[in-house]
């Protein structure tokens, strides 16, 4: 087959996994043999379709400018891969053998590395080093076997400051080719970071440290789809991190085990038991645990990095009394509101009341709503729902969870001096 009848062939694809000829990952794991493999769910993003030649897996990527929506009210001009940020998840299993073909839609060259992967030095897409780059327009074929399992990434090893601050990054995630202990539900997102300064549409690449949005697949709270389960379901996530900070995983509710990484699936007498298991730049891990019913959260447990479009420079305003001078304030900043002086908590109804509307194209600090009001979160915060009754492979929000009467806590006073608490 030469590479134009190939090409030809993916564009008919046209994302579609139904066409006659290409399988989605689904159809063709779940054959007889291969009941320990569970199709991952890349929250908020999809699987890349493929199809068989000659025994070969052949995938497409196309390096691009996408629009992407990281929340509603809030986008910018990035890039990925596919048309999306981040670009779909490759799935294969061990022992397959891979051809990808890379085009270059960008303005840039770039080339495609894959994070963790053993294959041929001059597959390992390191631009000028491994291989030439892939000018704009160009087309680049990689094709290798798969010689091991485990959670893995692609991202570009090409002015890489600038192309991974954009969005260009991917899941590759193998599965074993021997029977694993299965799962019954297997999720998959990477941690990043973006510096989309309030009132523009371009992530900055020059900011090292001080980002003001930070994701799972490139959406924050609450435009991050919750994962859900069945009670008694074993269920795994698979985590990555692209970003440029470290990032404590921490999930309510169940004591889980950190079972893999890009080193694949680790022997059981290697698992850790945790609740919180940090995610370095650069790694990835994988956590296992039985669902319990519930509306659990997961985030990382920088606090900072659940918030949305913070800033970092101005001098605290927590303590200080400052309502008195609000109008004088006022004559050189119009429309000032103090605030702060007792917590930032008010902060969600204050901009969801449009009392102090930011900038064009920035989001909240904080927000979404649950069953008990404002829940005052961003970035880096979803939500883990288990419940009893779910229909089968089913992945659609169940709402809010119904708790048992008597499990929720309440208010039994309103007196600051109740009871006869022990107090330094
Ligand atoms: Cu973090």
């Amino acid at each position: 087959m030469t590479v134009e009848t190939s090409r030809r062939g993916f564009l008919r694809m046209g994302g579609a996994a139904t066409v006659a000829g290409i399988a989605a990952p689904a159809d063709v794991e779940r054959a007889p043999g291969r009941a320990h493999i569970t199709p991952v769910r890349t929250i908020n993003g999809w699987t890349l379709p493929y199809r068989m030649n000659n025994g070969v897996k052949e995938f497409h990527l196309v390096a691009e400018p996408v629009d992407h929506e990281f929340a509603p009210g809030m986008s910018a001009k990035c890039w990925g891969y596919n048309g999306s940020t981040p670009g779909p998840t490759i799935e294969a299993v061990e022992g397959d053998r891979v051809r990808i073909f890379v085009t270059n839609r960008l303005p840039e060259h770039t080339t495609v590395h894959w994070h963790g992967l053993i294959l041929p030095s001059g597959m390992d897409g390191v631009g000028g080093l491994s291989q030439p780059h892939i000018a704009p327009n160009e087309t680049f074929l990689y094709e290798f076997d798969l010689v091991q399992h485990g959670t893995h990434m692609y991202h570009p090893h090409a002015d890489e400051v600038v192309q991974l601050s954009v969005g260009m990054m991917g899941m590759f995630i193998i599965h074993p080719r021997a029977p694993a202990s299965p799962v019954d539900r297997d999720y998959g997102f990477l941690l990043h970071n973006w510096a989309v300064h309030p009132g523009t549409y371009r992530p900055d690449p020059a900011v090292m440290v001080e980002f003001d949005l930070w994701t799972f697949n490139s959406k924050v709270f609450p435009a991050i789809e919750p994962l859900v389960a069945r009670t008694g379901e074993r269920v795994r996530i698979r985590v990555g991190n692209l970003s440029m900070w470290n990032h404590p995983i921490h999930l309510h509710g169940v004591k889980y085990q950190v079972t893999g990484s890009d080193g694949g699936r680790w022997p059981e007498h290697q698992w850790r038991t945790e609740t919180t298991e940090i995610v370095g730049v650069g790694q990835t891990r994988d956590i296992e645990f039985e669902a319990v019913p519930g509306d659990w959260a997961l985030h990382c447990h920088m606090a900072h990095h659940t918030m949305n479009a913070m800033g970092h420079e101005l001098p605290n305003p927590l303590g200080v009394e400052h309502t008195s001078i609000e109008d004088d304030i006022r004559k050189v900043l119009p429309g000032f509101v103090a605030m702060g002086e007792q917590g930032m908590a008010r902060h969600q109804s204050h901009t969801e009341m449009g009392h102090h509307p930011g900038p064009p194209n920035t989001l909240a600090m904080m927000a979404g709503r649950g069953p008990f009001g404002n829940i005052g979160m961003g970035g880096m915060f979803t939500i883990v729902k288990v419940r009893d009754e779910l229909p089968p492979g089913s992945f659609e929000d169940p709402g809010w969870y119904d708790a048992p009467a008597g499990t929720v806590a309440s208010r039994i006073s309103g007196d600051p001096d109740y009871g006869d608490p022990v107090r330094r």
